[in-house]
């Protein structure tokens, strides 16, 4: 992509109204714009950066065996009376009539819809288990929408409903999607910590939320020092297997929210060095309800024994807009973004020190065009800002690789070539910068 044909807005100021860095860095990197409280337009380095995590989500869905599927944002305020949440939501459910006068909402989860589907077609238990997931635009009208996309109103959510014969059934779904939430994250470049986590409104006994540590979080949280270095299952994982030692593992080791923190057993089991209070960031949440939905909605299959049992349910959540929000706050210096490579709008952006220069324009062409037959997402900064111009932009927006093609290295035959995530620098022939980035 060449810079003079993207569509990059960054702003020189820092803007007022942004309290913390990643919303402050969101808007001065042209990544999103606020359209009313709560509600962003995402522009196009914004918008790449939320399709690579929701690409990552979507992988390590699919990998645990949940299946896609779409359901739309508006729902029936119908569905909701019969789990007997459309009352108990309250002002935070944006309520809507159509042109029939017929009551709709703007989904804030997907509960109830995901029964109604399950209902309407599975009746036996040999088609458990079921895990369905979509990746959609919900809306709550949050009481204090803030800090940009981390509490929005409208926000993209990654929701996935597990339907189990049993407990025990239940608990295998669960534990799935716990191993996923694990790789997820740490795909991102994020250590995101399981901690035990209040049910709220979804309701249920079990629930984890995973929690990236950072002092602008909203949630409070109390954990185990050693918990930050359990090591994360790796992609041969067998989600056919037990699973249930991964689970022990991670669960062992005290680690809570606020919500459901136990002053006296976080102190008789974690020795003083070890304790951490802090605060952090809830990017996914996971639930074990039971037959919370299933029983008022009728969502039954017929068991071995030919009876008809309620199923057994959980829902999980990864926000997935949130946490672009939530990988700036965990990756970022007093210049700007620091992309981890998996999640980077490009992985290499070439900074054309002296635009219009016959030397320079000829060797960012050639590498533009070699990078990208190589399948690199590469932006050739071909505008004729002054070097230091291009130098700020390209640390603001983050980009992992900076290429920077001036006379006096072309000279000597090199290019010198920036790791944004530490600084580093190297300088080397156009080849070289070429077997590096692409390799
Ligand atoms: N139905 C369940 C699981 S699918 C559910 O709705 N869970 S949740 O309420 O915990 O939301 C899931 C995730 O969405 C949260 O962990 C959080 O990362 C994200 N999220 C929730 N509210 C907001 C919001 N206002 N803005 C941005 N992200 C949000």
């Amino acid at each position: 992509m060449r810079l003079t044909r993207f569509f990059l807005p960054i702003l020189k100021e820092n803007p007022k109204e942004a309290e913390i860095v990643s919303h402050r860095l969101m808007l001065r990197a042209g990544m999103m714009r606020q359209e009313a409280a709560g509600i962003y337009a995402w522009l196009p380095l914004g918008y790449r950066v939320l399709k690579k995590i929701e690409q990552i989500v979507r992988e390590e869905q699919d990998r645990a065996g949940a299946l896609e599927l779409l359901m739309p944002t508006l729902q029936l305020a119908d569905l909701w009376r019969e789990s007997g949440r459309y009352d108990a939501y309250g002002p935070e459910m944006l309520r809507i009539a159509d042109r029939h006068k017929r009551e709709l909402l703007y989904g804030p989860t997907n509960e109830e819809m995901i029964t109604e589907i399950f209902r309407a077609y599975v009746k036996s238990y040999r088609n458990l288990p079921l895990n369905l997931y979509h990746i959609q635009w919900k809306f709550r009208d949050e009481q204090r929408p803030r800090f940009g996309v981390m509490r929005g109103r409208e926000f993209l959510m990654k929701d996935a409903y597990s339907f189990d014969l049993d407990e025990a059934g239940a608990r295998r779904s669960y534990n799935k999607m716990f191993v996923a939430y694990l790789r997820t994250f740490a795909r991102m470049g994020l250590k995101a910590i399981p901690m035990r986590a209040e049910t709220g409104p979804i309701g249920g006994d079990l629930s984890h939320e995973f929690i990236v540590l950072a002092e602008t979080g909203e949630s409070g949280v109390f954990c185990d020092r050693d918990v930050l270095d359990l090591p994360v299952p790796g992609q041969d994982v067998n989600y056919d297997g037990d699973l249930t030692p991964i689970i022990k593992q991670w669960t062992s080791l005290y680690a809570a929210t606020e919500d459901v923190h136990d002053a006296a057993r976080f102190e008789q089991e974690v020795p003083a060095e070890r304790r951490v209070n802090t605060r952090g960031i809830e990017v996914g949440q996971i639930f074990y309800f039971g037959t919370k939905y299933s029983e008022p909605m009728k969502a039954t299959v017929a068991g071995p024994d030919g009876t008809d049992v309620p199923i057994h349910g959980g829902s999980y959540g990864v926000g997935v807009s949130r946490l672009v929000g939530a990988i700036i706050e965990a990756c970022h210096d007093e210049a700007g973004i620091k992309w981890p490579e998996a999640v980077a709008p490009f992985k290499a952006v070439i900074l054309n020190l002296k635009q219009g220069s016959d030397d320079t324009d000829t060797a960012c062409e050639k590498l533009y065009r070699e990078l990208s037959a190589k399948g690199v997402d590469v932006l050739y900064d071909d505008t004729d800002q002054r070097a230091g111009a291009k130098f700020a932009a390209a640390d603001l927006i983050g980009i992992p690789w900076q290429i920077m093609v001036g006379p006096k290295g072309l000279a000597e035959g090199k290019i010198e070539i920036k790791r944004r995530a530490d600084g580093s620098r190297e300088n080397m022939s156009a080849s070289d910068v070429v077997a590096r980035i692409a390799g």
